[in-house]
C-alpha cells in the first residue's frame, strides 16, 4: 500500500514528507495506522548522525499511537480495531531477559531492531524499489507502519491518540525511571538535569511518590515555570552560580541527593549528577543519550563510597504490562500530559517541530496523520 512518511534520506538534512511503499504485515506481526506521534529527542540525536546505530534512509519516530487494521499469521494478543502505542522496547514474555523479572530490556528482537529491519530480516518500507529502515522497530513519522506484534501495547479506546502517543517514550520514561528504575521513596531530596520533554515527567514522577525535595536544573530559565506547575520545588540555572554546580547542589539538599536524573545526553551532567549524589547511598540515573564516542568518567572514589550510577531505558518500563495502565493515569487524571504538549502540528510541518526542540521552545511537539 502507499503510505505518507517523513524520510531521513541522510543525517543533518531535513525530512522529506514522500509517499511510500509499505508491504502488508507477515508472520508475527501488525499494521498499524498511526493516528498521532510525540516528536523525541532522540530522533533529532538520530537524525543529526551522532547515532552509531543510525541507518539511512530511514523513517524515523518512536512515540506513536494508532489502530491495528491487519494482523498477520499467529498473531492473537491484538485484533484489528484495537487501539495500541508502538513499542520501541518490545516484552515478549519468553525470553532470558523477560523472564528473569530484573531487566525490561527484552532481547527477543533487538538485533534486527538495531539493523532497521523486521525480525525476518526484511523491511516492509520502500520507494522506487530502494529499501528504506525501520527506526527503533516503530517509524512511527508515517500513517501506517508494520510492528511485530510484541511490540505493541493494547490500550483502552476512549483514550486520545494526540496525548498517549507521548506515553510511547516520554511519559515512561520519565516516569518509570523515577518508579521503576530508581524506585525514589516518599521524603527524598531529588535533582533533575534537564527540564525537557523527559526532565518534567521526571519531576512529575517524583512529586507522585511523595519526594519532599525537588530540584530541577536548566540553563533555559523560560523552564522554570512549567516545572514548578508540575512539582518542582527549587530551580537552579548552573549559569548563574557561582562556583562549582556539585558543591552548590550538595549545600542546597543539605549533604547530597537521595536520588538524581541526568534527562540531557551531556556526559559532562552525567558526572555532576552523580557527584551531587549523597555519600553513602545517592542513586544518579542516566536517561541521556550520548553521541558515539561521548564516555563518562569520574573518580572511583564517588562509587567506592557509596554513590550508585545506574541507566535507565524506557524507564524500566514492560511495555505489554505496564503502558496500559500508564494510560489510565492519565485518564484518571493522576498524571497530566496535556500542559507538556505545546505544539500539534500535521506531519508535513514536522521539520518545525525539529526546530522548536532545537531552540528550546517546545516540551513535545506532535505531529498528527
Ligand atoms: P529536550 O530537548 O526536550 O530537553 C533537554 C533539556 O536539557 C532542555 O530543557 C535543555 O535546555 C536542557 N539542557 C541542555 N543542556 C543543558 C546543560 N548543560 N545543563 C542543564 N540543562 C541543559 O530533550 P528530551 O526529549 O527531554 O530528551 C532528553 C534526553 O533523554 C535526550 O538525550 C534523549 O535522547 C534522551 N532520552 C532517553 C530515553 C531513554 O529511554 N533512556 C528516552 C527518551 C529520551
Ligand atoms: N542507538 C543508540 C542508543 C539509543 C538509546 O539509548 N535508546 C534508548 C531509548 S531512547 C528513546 O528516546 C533505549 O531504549 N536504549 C536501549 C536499547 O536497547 O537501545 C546508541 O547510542 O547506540
Ligand atoms: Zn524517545
Amino acid at each position: 500500500m502507499e503510505v505518507k512518511a517523513a524520510v531521513a534520506y541522510s543525517a543533518g538534512k531535513p525530512l522529506t514528507i514522500e509517499t511510500v511503499q509499505l508491504s502488508g504485515p507477515q508472520a508475527g506481526e501488525v499494521l498499524v495506522e498511526i493516528k498521532a506521534s510525540g516528536v523525541c529527542h532522540t530522533d533529532a540525536y538520530t537524525l543529526s548522525g551522532a547515532d552509531p546505530e543510525g541507518l539511512f534512509p530511514t523513517i524515523l519516530g518512536h512515540e506513536g499511537a494508532g489502530v491495528v487494521v491487519e494482523v498477520g499469521a499467529g498473531v492473537t494478543s491484538v485484533k484489528p480495531g484495537d487501539h495500541v502505542i508502538p513499542l520501541y522496547t518490545p516484552e515478549c514474555r519468553q525470553c532470558e531477559y523477560c523472564l528473569s523479572l530484573k531487566t525490561n530490556l527484552c532481547q527477543a528482537i533487538r538485533s534486527t531492531q538495531g539493523r532497521g529491519v523486521m525480525p525476518n530480516g526484511t523491511s516492509r518500507f520502500s520507494i522506487g524499489g530502494e529499501m528504506i529502515h525501520h527506526y527503533m522497530g516503530t517509524s512511527t513519522f508515517a500513517n501506517y507502519t508494520v510492528l511485530p506484534e510484541i511490540a505493541v501495547a493494547k490500550i483502552r479506546e476512549d483514550a486520545p491518540f494526540d496525548k498517549v502517543c507521548y506515553i510511547g517514550c516520554g511519559v515512561t520514561t520519565g516516569i518509570g525511571a523515577v518508579i521503576y528504575t530508581a524506585k525514589v521513596e516518599p521524603g527524598a531530596k531529588v535533582v533533575v538535569f534537564g527540564l525537557g520533554g523527559i526532565g518534567l515527567n521526571v519531576i512529575q514522577g517524583a512529586r507522585m511518590v511523595g519526594a519532599d525535595m525537588i530540584v530541577g536544573v536548566d540553563i533555559n530559565p523560560s523552564k522554570r515555570a512549567l516545572a514548578e506547575k508540575f512539582g518542582m520545588t527549587h530551580f537552579v540555572n548552573p549559569n548563574e552560580v557561582e562556583g562549582d554546580l556539585v558543591s552548590y547542589l550538595v549545600d542546597l539538599t543539605k549533604g547530597g541527593a537521595d536520588y538524581t536524573f541526568e534527562c540531557i545526553g551531556n556526559v559532562k551532567v552525567m558526572r555532576q549528577a552523580l557527584e551531587c549524589c549523597h555519600k553513602g547511598w545517592g542513586v544518579s540515573v542516566i536517561i541521556g543519550v550520548a553521541g558515539a564516542g561521548q564516555e563518562i568518567s569520574t573518580r572511583p572514589f564517588q562509587l567506592v563510597t557509596g554513590r550508585v550510577w545506574k541507566g535507565s531505558a524506557f524507564g524500566g518500563a514492560r511495555g505489554r504490562t505496564d503502558v496500559p495502565k500508564i494510560v489510565d493515569w492519565y485518564m484518571d487524571g493522576k498524571i497530566n500530559i496535556d500542559d507538556l504538549i505545546t505544539h500539534v502540528m500535521p506531519i508535513e510541518q514536522i521539520n518545525h517541530a525539529l526546530e522548536l526542540m532545537h531552540k528550546g521552545e517546545s516540551i513535545r511537539s506532535v505531529v498528527t496523520f
